[in-house]
């Protein structure tokens, strides 16, 4: 879904202009487990672009509702470089880092990803809500898009990602779960 933030919030000018850059761009990924497992969840991507593209970067708020963990634990979070999840979640890669260090090993310059986040937390019954704003990715056009030629895909780990450089499994080991990011028409 593309929506156009009201004007009236910036005054009451009509310029066509002006409209184009409050635009809002809206993602969405689809968290699925492995068949045997519970895991679901749902994460929602929205982009609001500044006003003045020419004085800030354009955030990124990543809300995420996540079902099925196992109680009372901590899971890495991450953007991964292809949205792919089949077949099998290693197929998503390692993690988005288009540039300009553009070290998508895992274990390698970890936690400063361009797609790196903090953990999802389960709560007793194995829920998750999480929201964070990055700035690090976009979902306009540009070199940190999460749209480049191959799309990008979430991971949720099995491991708490323990914000280690260098540290094998580090950032939260094998995947639990995976889901697509696609933007909203
Ligand atoms: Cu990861």
């Amino acid at each position: 879904m593309v929506a156009t933030v009201s004007c009236d919030q910036i005054g009451d000018s009509q310029s066509t202009a002006e409209a184009d850059n409050t635009e809002q761009i809206v993602a969405v990924a689809e968290i699925k487990g492995a068949s045997d497992s519970n895991l679901s969840g749902t994460i929602t991507l929205t982009e609001n672009q500044p006003l003045d593209t020419s004085e800030i970067l354009p955030t990124v708020e990543v809300k995420a509702e996540v079902s099925g963990l196992p109680p009372n634990t901590k899971h890495g979070f991450h953007i991964h470089q292809t949205a792919k999840c089949e077949p099998d979640f290693g197929a998503a890669g390692g993690h988005f880092d288009p540039g300009p260090y553009g070290e998508t090993n895992p274990d390698a310059n970890h936690p400063f990803h361009m797609g790196d986040l903090p953990n999802l937390v389960a709560d007793a019954q194995g829920n998750a809500v999480f929201t964070h704003r990055t700035s690090r990715v976009t979902l306009s056009s540009g070199p940190l898009s999460l749209f480049d030629e191959d799309g990008s895909a979430f991971i949720v780990h099995i491991d708490e990602d323990q914000g280690t450089t260098g540290v094998q499994g580090g950032a939260g080991g094998g995947r639990l779960g995976c889901g697509i990011i696609e933007k909203q028409a």
